[in-house]
């Protein structure tokens, strides 16, 4: 066995090797965290998760991560800095751009991070050859948060975000579970204080309670985990957003630290994000432009869905061309979406008009029931 400074030793070469790798924060949790799990049950029994299925399927394993890695006994928690450029609220202003959250900017993180994850796995298991690991970013059964925050790498802020004391939290959390003993870090303590600004300026009060958030109101689900018809009560608070929501981010005050990441994979290369362009992306053209971003995940149906809720909020009627152009795509979310665009930026009774003479042998459920709601505005 291994002697505690030797294992000290270890650790210290598998932190630098991480920071060599580019990761930005480095610490060992342990797999006990039971009041996280409890409140995590508790999440899900409001079906505060919506529709997201993938959390109560992992939920045994989110529960004991024994049934995720057999003997865990040490998580090392990692960090990666996004953070590409300042951003403050008067991106609501630019009613033609429609605004992505500044960690989809560019590059998809999962592809980014995972190579270099294996390779510190790789470095690991060279260290304690025969040891078990798996690792994950993201999209692995894991409480990712609460075990950062028993590794040290911050706090769960209020809008149940990782905040990192000096540091903010525009960044992504990602991990490896070894079943070898590694000594932990000492937990982060909770600073948020008294501040409440992420709860008082969320557009769609999804932040429920102070630490406790509503998927199914928060932006960030409604515009990328959400399949279907977004429910029209939060359209117009959606504003111009296409791709989750930074809000509660840009707000805290402790996200005045940060610093421009190093990573030019998340930078934002100057694309366009002129809403007119984007509703005219056909699957070739939507494929060719997000192929290698998170933006992908959504499709080209769930992205022109969310483009054309912008445009309906955009009150520039020069959008009604570019929608009409699409109110008959293939794709009835599409169709949906458009037609109620289109009813905020021409009227009810204009575009009901207009909506029959093009979709006057409707079949869908989803379109006909938003004609229904137009019809009744009228
Ligand atoms: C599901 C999910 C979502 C859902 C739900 C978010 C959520 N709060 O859970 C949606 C789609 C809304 C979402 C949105 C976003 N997400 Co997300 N998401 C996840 C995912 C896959 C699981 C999170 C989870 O387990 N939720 C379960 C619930 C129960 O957790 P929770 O809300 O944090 O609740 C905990 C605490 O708040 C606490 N708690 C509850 N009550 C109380 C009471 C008190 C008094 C206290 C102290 C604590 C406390 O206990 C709970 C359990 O620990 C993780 C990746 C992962 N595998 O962990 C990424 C992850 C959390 N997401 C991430 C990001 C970047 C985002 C967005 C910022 C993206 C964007 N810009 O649009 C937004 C932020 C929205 C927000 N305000 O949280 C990052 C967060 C990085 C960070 N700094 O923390 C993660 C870690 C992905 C990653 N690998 O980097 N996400
Ligand atoms: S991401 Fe946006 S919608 Fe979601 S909790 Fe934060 S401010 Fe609210």
């Amino acid at each position: 066995m291994d002697s505690s400074f030797k294992i000290e030793s270890k650790l210290k070469q598998l932190e630098l090797k991480s920071r060599e790798l580019g990761f930005d924060g480095f610490g060992v949790a342990r797999p006990g965290i039971t009041q996280a799990i409890e409140r995590f049950e508790e999440w899900l029994r409001l079906n505060y998760d919506g529709e997201m299925a993938y959390m109560s399927r992992g939920a045994a394993k989110r529960g004991d991560l024994n049934k995720v890695l057999p003997g865990v006994q040490s998580i090392l928690c990692l960090r990666s800095n996004y953070f590409p450029e300042e951003k403050d609220l008067t991106y609501l202003e630019n009613h033609d751009e429609g605004d992505i959250s500044l960690y989809a900017l560019d590059k998809d993180y999962h592809d980014i991070i995972l190579p270099r994850l294996k390779e510190l796995e790789l470095y690991l298991q060279n260290e304690f050859p025969g040891c078990q690991t798996k690792v994950y970013v993201d999209t692995g059964p894991v409480l990712e948060k609460p075990l950062a925050q028993q590794a040290g790498l911050g706090w769960i802020g209020k809008h149940t975000n990782l905040i990192t004391e000096g540091v903010g939290s525009w960044f992504f959390l990602s991990e490896i579970l070894a079943d070898v003993w590694l000594p932990e870090s000492n937990p982060a303590v909770d600073r948020c204080g008294t501040c409440r600004e992420c709860i008082d300026i969320c557009p769609t009060q999804a932040i429920v309670a102070p630490y406790v958030l509503d998927s199914r109101k928060c932006i960030s689900y409604l515009n990328i985990e959400l399949k279907g018809v977004i429910p029209r009560e939060f359209r117009k608070a959606i504003g111009n957003r296409v791709y989750g929501c930074d809000d509660c981010q840009i707000v805290c005050p402790w996200n005045s630290f940060a610093v421009t990441t190093a990573e030019t994979a998340y930078l934002d290369k100057g694309n366009t994000k002129a809403l007119m362009e984007w509703i005219r992306l056909d699957d070739d053209g939507f494929r060719a432009r997000f192929r290698k971003s998170p933006i992908k995940r959504i499709k080209r149906r769930g992205f022109l869905r969310n483009v054309a809720v912008a445009l309906g909020n955009s009150n520039d009627p020069v959008a009604v061309p570019a929608l009409v152009q699409v109110l008959n795509d293939p794709e009835p979310l599409i169709r949906t979406h458009v037609i109620w665009a289109l009813g905020e930026l021409m009227g009810p009774a204009k575009a009901l008009d207009l909506v029959k003479t093009h979709l006057a042998n409707e079949k869908h459920e989803w379109v006909q029931q938003e004609i229904e709601e137009l019809g009744k505005a009228v």
